[in-house]
């Protein structure tokens, strides 16, 4: 995918906020600090765009971004911050389910790190995304940590722990190196085609 222009647009906060213009919309989740602002990025070729903070947590809204004025980026909050377990699940389900309800993207990107693996809070959120009619895909992050050799393993394990079907691709990136950004890029291509309406 050639960018030719990416545009921070809006921080939504809730119902009103949400944009319906009926461009198509990638939805990207994962955990906080996972390198979800290090992966928009690097994906749309813009530094500092999407705010990369060593400071997990910060970023809770959703936050969209208009690529080659045709599509939609969205950053949803991240999740797993300052609690555990299920209040925490809870907390991240309603801070991002007015969005989901009010307009499901054609596609979201679950980010799983690469170098962790599927924590329960992912394996939650899977939970979560599946129950919607969106496509899901995951994007395992930083395995610039990991060597090559490793890659499968990880990716077998992550979706062994969120119990995907062979259908749902994982992809192996590194905003760092830069490795998968094309194979993502490539899963990605489809949906931009398809969820005009
Ligand atoms: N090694 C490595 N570190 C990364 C990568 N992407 C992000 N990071 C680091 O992970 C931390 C969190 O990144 P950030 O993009 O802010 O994560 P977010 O909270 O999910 O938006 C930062 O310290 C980044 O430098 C990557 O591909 N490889
Ligand atoms: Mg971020």
């Amino acid at each position: 995918m050639k960018v030719e222009t990416a545009e921070f647009i809006r921080s939504a906060h809730g119902s009103g906020d949400y944009l319906h213009d009926g461009r198509p919309e990638v939805a990207f989740a994962g955990r906080s600090n996972v390198g979800k602002s290090s992966l928009l990025n690097r994906l749309l070729g813009r530094n500092g765009l999407a705010r990369i903070s060593s400071t997990p947590g910060r970023t809770q809204a959703v936050n969209y971004f208009l690529v080659n004025r045709r599509f939609y980026f969205v950053d949803l909050p991240g999740y797993g911050y300052a609690k555990a377990g299920k209040e925490a699940r809870r907390e991240w389900a309603a801070r991002v389910e007015g969005y989901f309800r009010e307009r499901p993207p054609g596609l979201v990107v679950l980010l799983v790190d690469g170098n962790v693996g599927a924590t329960p809070l992912d394996v939650q959120a899977y939970e979560y995304l599946s129950g919607l009619r969106t496509a899901v895909l995951v994007a395992a992050t930083k395995v610039d940590r990991i060597s090559r050799g490793r890659w499968a393993i990880a990716v077998r394990d992550i979706r062994k722990a969120l119990n995907l079907s062979e259908e749902v691709p994982i992809i192996p990136v590194s905003a760092r190196s830069g490795v998968g950004i094309k194979e993502l890029w490539g899963a990605i291509a489809p949906h931009l085609e398809a969820s005009t309406r």
